[in-house]
């Protein structure tokens, strides 16, 4: 596979941190260069690296139940940014509670999310995704 960079980051005040290093290394087995910036992580945090390191998707986490107020507005930061074209994932315990997942995605679509994954989301089905919008299949 020719080399894809991916940032990768929980987002917010969120200290969740095995999810994230489970995702760094099941993406870097998958083949990906993947530039982890750990956990709380600022949404201008991950502009500046997703334009740093030429990345083809962004993965974000949050863990913690803050997802919304976290994401709102990163779409926003990559358009002014130039980076239109970066795929934004999101994945984790987005809301607080258990809340009906259609909806959630729906939210999380409406912010400019291209995908947005289900708690308990395995590191496959992020690879299998990024395989499929990349291209790369
Ligand atoms: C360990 C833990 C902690 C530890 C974290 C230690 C550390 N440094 O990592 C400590 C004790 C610090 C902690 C603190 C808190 N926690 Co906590 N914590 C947990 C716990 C028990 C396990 C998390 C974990 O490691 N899971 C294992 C990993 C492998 O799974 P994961 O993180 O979900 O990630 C996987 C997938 O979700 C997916 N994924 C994740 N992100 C993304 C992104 C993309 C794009 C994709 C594709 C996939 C993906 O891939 C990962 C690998 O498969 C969970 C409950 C649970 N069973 O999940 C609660 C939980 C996450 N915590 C919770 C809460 C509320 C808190 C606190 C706010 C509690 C408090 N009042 O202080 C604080 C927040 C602190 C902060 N600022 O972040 C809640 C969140 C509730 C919500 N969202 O509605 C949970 C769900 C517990 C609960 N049932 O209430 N916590």
């Amino acid at each position: 596979m020719k080399e894809v960079n991916l940032v990768l980051g929980v987002i917010g005040a969120d200290v969740h941190a095995i999810g994230n290093k489970i995702l760094e290394y099941a993406l870097t087995n998958a083949g990906f260069k993947v530039h982890n910036l750990g956990v709380m992580v600022s949404q201008e945090e991950f502009v500046k690296a997703a334009l740093e390191t030429d990345a083809k998707a962004v993965l974000v986490s949050s863990l913690y139940g803050h997802g919304e107020i976290d994401c709102r507005g990163l779409k926003e930061k990559f358009i002014e940014a130039g980076l239109d074209d970066v795929l934004l994932y999101v994945g984790g315990n987005l809301v607080v509670g258990k809340q009906d997942f259609t909806e959630v995605e729906r939210k999380f679509k409406a912010m400019g999310f291209d995908r947005v994954f289900p708690p308990g989301t395995m590191p496959e089905e992020a690879i299998q995704a990024l395989k499929e919008d990349l291209g790369l299949m």
